[in-house]
């Protein structure tokens, strides 16, 4: 707000609702860009902060900025996530309300870094004493470890988050933090079996390569070059430039400590790791009668070892299924490429459960060591963003369906808490429309009726379903849903045609084809019982805790993949919809990762399905700007000489009298009960310089004053 009219001509406007043209995406556009050629990365749209990734370090993170962003208002100082966080923990200390900090965006677009700033302000600003030192101390490093086991190299992002993540950090009634819970969503597991080009496996696969002694790597039977493992080296990109994976094993190992995660479970985790790594380099070859033969026994007798479990249950596991049918149990061996996909998935489930694993682990650690009567808590949501890629499958569909859940909770918050309000200050106000995009989310998820009830029910019928079937049905149930589209239903007008295997869902950020091969054995995530059975034999002390005999004698079906997604999300958005929530809209200027680079059309696509030029419209519907009486008297009181040095009477009435100084029209503004609501930024703008040249006047008069003293 602090800007004369040059420099905001230069610089932009830091909030866009003082944007003259505030309907146009042109307008925003260029906004964002003046901002961005000048380093200023953050924007506000009233509350909502806009961040566009710099892709290089700015000087504005250290403590000096902390100290400058710490207990000041929010608009009283250029955009910042720190300010964003201030705010968010003086409300949850001021008025113990519990927060939460929503960030979203695309892929490389900064949500990541952005938690971190997050919490780092929140470890630098709070109270310094030695039991919370630890306590923040693991709440930072919780971070490394789980980069470490849930990112990964993508064409996208170097540091990709493959899991979606949701961290409170609770404090106590004083506003001391005293541990914290992190949740996770959906971990990408196909990635351990297999890997795009350009793309690597999780981080952690290369770190515990380079980074481990000798010593550790002859005991888990390990060769330091990832490129012997056909896990780890299909997208031919082992190594990330600027990447250093033994320094980030070295940091990982410091993490795991400040955790408490000791020698054992360390251990225990190389193990597993190691398990992985091995059995994708187990070669099947198609054996008498064509049953899978395991070219590579010795490998088998390896994992066994490093596994703990007798060898012969793991060697009959891998090439042999066991299914109940009724009263009956029949064991069939396997073809070639069935062994291959029963291997496969085991790795991944092993991965996933071990990552589960870690994440209850360290929420263990997390826990507050003593009594706390009552928690606070601020959350913070980094979860993954929407994803258009050349070809979709399932995954893609999950995690767009967990944006559209997102959207609809921004739209259905930031106009609900916009009209509360207004209501709350007693001020008229006109609804706007938007697009509430709750139809696609009911086309995903509705009983019965959605794509998801329509996949569970193929998962079901037993033999006769295939990927096919399910899009035939969906073909069926779904052609006249505005958002569906189909082979079937495809015109040719379309920029690019649907295929036979292929659907198309128009979601709210654009349209996404998906390519349904694999969906239904995604969802169905079958892991056979003999692969189940073995790891329940094993003595790895994380295996003991994450498969267990309970499973093999459950008769009740376990959840799909998609449904259980589903289940989560939806408690996800009950724990928003609880807190007061705060939102940080993150944009990546360009796909190539490069500074200084800000490419038009790839910003305006993201400004347009995350829905901001329709954000700014709701925020400016009413009242592009609104201050507190208190506030907005102390910055402008100098220009009306009876609220000048001092106002008199209540701020409410002290700032009526300055506002008919300024001859401010009567409906230029309007008076609620707490706050001055102005219509338009040029009204602001004129007073705001009408201060500025006030304040060079009184500076002026003050040196003259203090000259003649002279
Ligand atoms: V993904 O959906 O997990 O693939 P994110 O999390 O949105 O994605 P991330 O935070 O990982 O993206 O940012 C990507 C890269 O951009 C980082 O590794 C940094 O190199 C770079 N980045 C992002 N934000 C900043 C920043 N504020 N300052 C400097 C940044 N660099
Ligand atoms: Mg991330």
């Amino acid at each position: 707000m602090e800007q004369d009219l040059h420099v905001r001509d230069r610089v932009g406007v830091q909030d866009f609702v003082l944007l003259e043209d505030h309907t146009s995406e042109s307008a925003f556009i260029e906004n964002l860009q003046k901002r961005f050629n000048e380093g200023l990365i953050y924007t506000y749209i009233g509350p909502v902060l806009v961040s566009v990734n710099p892709y290089k370090n700015l000087p504005i993170y250290g403590s000096d900025y902390v100290e400058k962003y710490r207990n000041v208002n929010f608009y009283e100082l250029p955009p910042h996530v720190f300010a964003l966080t201030d705010t968010a923990l003086r409300s949850l200390r001021g008025e113990l309300i519990n927060q939460c900090i929503l960030i979203s965006g695309e892929s490389g677009a900064g949500k990541t870094e952005a938690s971190k700033k997050v919490l780092q302000f929140i470890a630098a600003t709070t109270r310094k004493k030695a039991n919370l030192e630890t306590v923040k101390d693991k709440l930072l490093q919780s971070n490394p470890v789980l980069e470490a086991f849930g990112n990964a190299k993508t064409n996208r992002n170097d540091n990709s988050s493959r899991f979606g993540k949701y961290m409170d950090v609770e404090f106590d009634f004083t506003g001391d933090p005293t541990g914290g819970h992190i949740i996770n969503y959906l971990l990408e597991k196909s990635r351990v079996v297999f890997q795009a080009k350009g793309e690597r496996n999780f981080h952690i696969f290369y770190q515990l390569l380079a980074g481990a002694d000798d010593a550790l790597l002859e005991k888990l039977s390990l060769k330091r070059d990832p490129s012997h493992y056909v896990y780890l080296k299909q997208g031919d990109s082992s190594k990330v430039s600027g990447v250093d994976d033994a320094e980030g094993f070295k940091t990982v190992r410091e993490a795991l400590k400040v955790m408490e995660i000791g020698d054992e479970e360390q251990q225990a985790l190389y193990l597993l790791l190691s398990v992985i790594i091995h059995l994708g380099n187990i070669e099947f070859a198609s054996g008498d009668g064509g049953r899978a033969r395991i070219t590579n026994p010795d490998l088998v007798s390896t994992i066994a070892k490093l596994l703990q479990c007798p060898e012969e249950k793991l060697v009959k596991a891998l090439l042999n299924k066991t299914i109940e049918a009724r009263d009956d149990v029949v064991v069939s061996p396997m073809a070639r490429d069935e062994a291959v996909k029963a291997r496969d998935a085991l790795s991944k489930s092993v991965y996933e459960r071990m990552f589960t694993w870690l994440v209850q682990r360290l929420n263990r650690s997390l826990q507050s060591s003593w009594e706390v009567k009552k928690k606070y808590v601020l959350g913070i949501l980094d979860i993954y963003g929407f994803e258009i890629f050349q070809s979709n499958s399932f995954e893609q569909l999950c995690i767009n369906y967990c944006n559209e859940k997102l959207q609809q909770l921004f739209i259905e918050l930031t106009l609900k808490s916009e009209q509360d309000e207004y209501r709350r200050e007693g001020i008229a106000w006109e609804p706007v429309t938007y697009f509430d995009n709750k139809i696609i989310c009911d086309l995903i998820e509705e009983k019965h009726k959605g794509i998801i009830s329509i996949m569970d029910e193929e998962c079901l019928v037993p033999g006769e379903a295939n990927d096919k079937t399910f899009l035939n049905k969906m073909d069926k149930l779904l052609s006249d849903h505005p958002h569906y589209l189909s082979h079937a239903k495809g015109d040719n007008k379309m920029k690019k045609t649907i295929e036979r295997e292929e659907f198309r869902l128009l979601h709210y950020a654009g349209e996404v084809t998906y390519n349904v091969k694999g969906f239904l054995e995604k969802n169905n995530d079958l892991l056979y019982r003999d692969l189940k059975d073995a790891m329940i034999s094993s003595s790895n002390l994380i295996t003991k805790d994450v498969f267990t005999s309970s499973e093999l004698s459950s008769k009740k079906r376990p959840d799909t993949a998609a449904s259980q997604f589903k289940t989560s999300l939806a408690r996800l958005v009950e724990i928003l919809i609880s807190k007061e929530p705060s939102y940080i809209r993150c944009i990546k200027p360009n796909d190539v990762k490069k500074s200084s680079m800000f490419e038009t059309g790839i910003v305006t696509h993201q400004v347009k399905y995350l829905g901001l030029v329709e954000n700014l419209r709701v925020r400016r519907a009413g009242f592009a700007y609104r201050r507190p009486y208190e506030a907005f008297l102390n910055r402008y009181k100098s220009l009306c000489p009876d609220t000048w040095p001092q106002p008199k009477g209540d701020p409410k009435s002290a700032v009526q009298t300055l506002v008919n100084h300024l001859k401010y029209g009567e409906n230029d503004y309007r008076m609620g009960l707490t706050k001055i609501f102005i219509r338009l930024p040029k009204t602001l703008f004129e007073t705001e310089d009408a201060f500025q040249r006030r304040k060079n006047e009184l500076a002026s008069l003050i040196q003259a004053k203090y000259k003649g003293i002279l």
